[in-house]
């Protein structure tokens, strides 16, 4: 277990704080679907020494010395990335998520040219073309959404757009779409208006390697994804991309936008990839799905709306307008018994962005502590009874007490 000894001799203050998260993490349940557990080794290697290193440029051309292993840390992380994903190049340095779909457009695009993402307020993300974002402000944005009485992609919608638009780029990809990507029929419409086809799988990439949701590779030009959600190594990301596209891509990341990488996280993607590929990798990625059609199915007897109507991957977004309680006051209310949601807009929701009416939940977290189709039932019930009295604190201690000996059965990794 993580017990923090060197920080308590020098800052007893930030010590308090960390503790204080660690009890959080083990005495709560975590639903936010983009958030996991480490294993002990990805821990190590993001608290290591690696850290103090620097290596602008890429392995065997670097602008600094001393690169004997970092070298063979990197080619490792990029050979582990290309056979787990089935990737012709990958690029193993962006920092995160935004950063490595703010290279891709970087690098294949040229200010002012069109793209074509999902809507952030019908389950996209910022970088798919946000106004307020670097890839609303720097290209004409053109988006799709889902059909309002299904709440599903229509692709002939998306088919629609793009030909009346012809974007440079088409986007697939969400944080909040509960329902399967078809990347190939994305594919096929980026061929017919001559775009680059890009997915960002960074919510289903665990799914994605564990063959339980399909793989954009190797068809698709573009393919980014954080490494730290469903696929459960360090809070980072990659790009993989097709050859004909690699130079660019790495020009991009380095020198385009980052510095030096930061070669302890790179050990750590190293590591995460490894054990993705390990044959309980997808016994795990199977119980992430089971568990979130548990939860949804549960959620739906208690009365909820869901979005879909249910879930194929590893979240479920929840409409709580029938309910009479806004996300807002539902993620408040959740915390409050242990139970760590967002809030979230719904597809066509009426509120704003800061105060939607619904909340989005997931499964991989809890299933990294082993719980399984039954503790789903229980949190959809102990959901159900803290959000029909949000403001009744003794209830909502309460149910935190049961959620706190329910979770002593289930040990966080690194965490105990
Ligand atoms: N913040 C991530 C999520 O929660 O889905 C997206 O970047």
């Amino acid at each position: 277990m993580q017990d923090f000894v060197a920080i308590k001799g020098v800052d007893i203050e930030l010590y308090d704080f960390m503790i204080g998260e660690r009890k959080r993490q083990r005495e709560g349940i975590e639903l936010i679907p983009s958030e996991n557990y480490v294993s002990s080794a990805v821990l190590e290697a993001m608290g290591s020494i690696l850290t103090n290193k620097y290596s602008e440029g890429y392995p065997g051309k670097r602008y600094y010395g001393g690169q004997e292993y970092i070298d063979r840390v990197e080619n490792l992380a990029r050979q582990r990335a290309k056979e787990l994903f089935g990737a012709e190049h990958v690029n193993v340095q962006p920092y995160s998520g935004s950063p490595a779909n703010i290279a891709v457009m970087f690098g294949l695009l040229s200010y002012g040219d069109t793209i074509m993402g999902m809507r952030l307020d019908q389950g996209g993300h910022l970088t798919h073309g946000l106004g307020v974002n670097f890839s609303g402000k720097s290209y004409n944005v053109v988006s799709y959404g889902v059909r309002r009485d299904n709440g599903r992609i229509d692709m002939d919608e998306v088919r629609q757009i793009a030909l009346q638009h012809r974007p440079k780029l088409v986007i697939s990809g969400a944080t909040a779409y509960p329902r399967l990507f078809d990347f190939e029929a994305f594919k096929t419409i980026a061929d017919e208006v001559g775009a680059i086809a890009m997915a960002d799988i960074s919510h289903i990439s665990g799914l994605v390697v564990a063959g339980v949701h399909p793989s954009p590779l190797p068809f698709t030009d573009v393919v980014t994804t954080t490494t730290h959600k469903t696929l459960r190594g360090p809070r980072s990301a990659i790009i993989m991309c097709k050859e004909q596209y690699a130079k660019d891509i790495d020009r991009a990341v380095f020198p385009g936008l980052q510095g030096g990488p930061h070669d302890h996280t790179t050990a750590a993607k190293a590591i995460a990839f490894k054990e993705a590929m390990k044959p309980e990798f997808k016994d795990y990625a199977r119980q992430i799905v089971a568990n979130a059609k548990a939860l949804a199915d549960e959620l739906l007897a208690c009365g909820f709306d869901l979005v879909s109507g249910g879930t194929d991957n590893h979240l479920v977004l929840v409409d709580l307008t029938h309910k009479g309680v806004i996300g807002k006051d539902a993620e408040t209310a959740l915390d409050k018994a242990g139970l760590t949601v967002n809030k979230n807009s719904v597809p066509y929701d009426t509120r704003s962005p800061f105060s939607p009416s619904g909340i989005r939940l997931g499964t991989p977290a809890a299933t990294t502590r082993g719980m399984k189709e039954p503790e789903m039932r229980r949190v959809a019930r102990w959901i159900e009874r803290a959000i029909s009295h949000p403001s009744d604190d003794a209830r909502l201690a309460a149910i935190h007490d049961e959620v706190r000996e329910m979770c002593a059965g289930f040990p966080v990794p690194g965490i105990g």
